[in-house]
């Protein structure tokens, strides 16, 4: 069986939300993430396919929650609220790229 190695660097920089999103990531990467949490290929991220994405990566999201002392709900409103800096509720491939370039 192959292993997708791509997908599972994805995976990993998808825990915890979008804090694996840095500036060290290129364009493209970014655009695959998105891909990745798109998951009725709309083009956008909307809050249910963050909370889909968030929620099976409970853990990392408790753990990133606790360090900036918020409750794991709180945090799951500020990190998708953060990344969509148009507030329309929804998250471009182009605001996830802005805000890996703005966590620089
Ligand atoms: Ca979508
Ligand atoms: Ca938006």
């Amino acid at each position: 069986m192959k292993i997708n190695s791509t997908k599972i660097v994805l995976i990993a920089l998808l825990l915890g939300g979008f804090s694996g999103c840095s500036a060290l990531i290129s364009d493209s990467m970014l655009k695959a993430i998105h891909q990745e949490m798109d998951t009725n290929h709309d083009g956008y991220i909307d809050y249910s396919e963050y909370l889909d994405n968030s929620n099976a990566n409970m853990e990392d999201v408790k753990s990133e929650a606790k360090d900036k002392g918020m409750s794991v709900e709180e945090y799951q409103k500020w990190d998708f609220h953060r990344a969509d800096s148009d507030g329309d509720g929804k998250i471009t491939p182009q605001e996830l790229i802005d805000l890996a370039r703005k966590e620089l």
